[in-house]
């Protein structure tokens, strides 16, 4: 990943540089202080890196409770579901090469990624369930994600008290390898309370950033202009972390 290459040649210039600055007392001290930032910022991208537990078949809840929005009644979900979403499209745009818009055959076509993990709801409960899905991070490529892009938006179908329902992540969560674009649950297509027919799984945040009932992703440098500013519906509305990490 482009990030990954800056950080480690910036850091061999700072050490090269050190060197010298390492001769003085002063440039000791300077030097061990730097040496644990350092690591510490080594500590936390590596930690942002690391995979969410995966748990065996046999763990999977025997129900996947829904929440939130669970049968969305606005705009034109109610006519997608009565059509067993054959006419769901899924847009990829925003800053991208070249816009995507993918039918849910494009989607299941694509190669899968299966999970077993467990999903915390701030609202005090936890379900395990078994999701399957591509990779954001093919979808991503495909599209022809630019350099600017600084932020993964998530639309959403459902409207909750008069917002739309909408959540985003950075570069390094959209392209953590199990943030999927799921479409199955525990074997099945995900039923209607769980987001059919597509909902994110980011895996290494809590349960509000798991966007359902996905209609486009949407690549953009600021989160300014979206929603209220604060990066998802809750964010907006009760003030919730942007960065939920579990
Ligand atoms: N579009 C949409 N996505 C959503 C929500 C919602 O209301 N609408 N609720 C969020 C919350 S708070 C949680 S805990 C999970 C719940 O997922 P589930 O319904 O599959 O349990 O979805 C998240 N994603
Ligand atoms: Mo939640």
């Amino acid at each position: 990943m482009k990030r990954r290459n800056f950080l480690v040649a910036g850091g061999a210039a700072f050490v090269a540089g050190c060197n010298r600055i390492a001769e003085t007392d002063v440039g000791q001290s300077m030097l061990g202080a730097a040496e644990g930032w350092h690591k510490r910022a080594h500590r936390l991208l590596s930690d942002r890196e690391a995979l969410a537990p995966e748990y065996p078949r046999s763990a999977v809840s025997p129900y996947f409770r829904g929440n939130g929005s669970t049968d969305p009644q606005t705009g034109d979900y109610p006519r997608h579901a009565g059509e067993g979403f054959a006419n769901w499209r899924l847009a990829v745009g925003g800053l991208v090469d070249t816009p995507l818009s993918l039918s849910l055959d494009n989607i299941r076509r694509l190669p899968q990624r299966t999970q077993v993990t467990r999903h915390d709801c701030v609202e005090g409960w936890s379900a395990i369930g078994e999701w399957s899905g591509p990779q954001l991070s093919l979808l991503l490529d495909a599209a022809g994600l630019r350099e600017e892009a600084r932020f993964i938006v998530f639309r959403c179908a459902d409207n909750l008290n008069g917002q739309d329902y909408y959540e985003s992540v950075d570069r390094l969560d959209a392209y953590h390898p199990q943030t999927i674009v799921a479409h199955r649950l525990n074997g099945e297509p995900l039923p209607i309370r769980n987001g059919a027919p597509l909902r994110m799984r980011i895996e290494r945040q809590l349960g509000y950033k798991h966007a359902k009932y996905l209609t486009a992703i949407e690549a953009v440098a600021s989160l300014d202009d979206i929603g209220k500013g604060q990066g998802g519906y809750w964010e907006d509305r009760a003030g919730y972390q942007w960065y939920a990490g579990i």
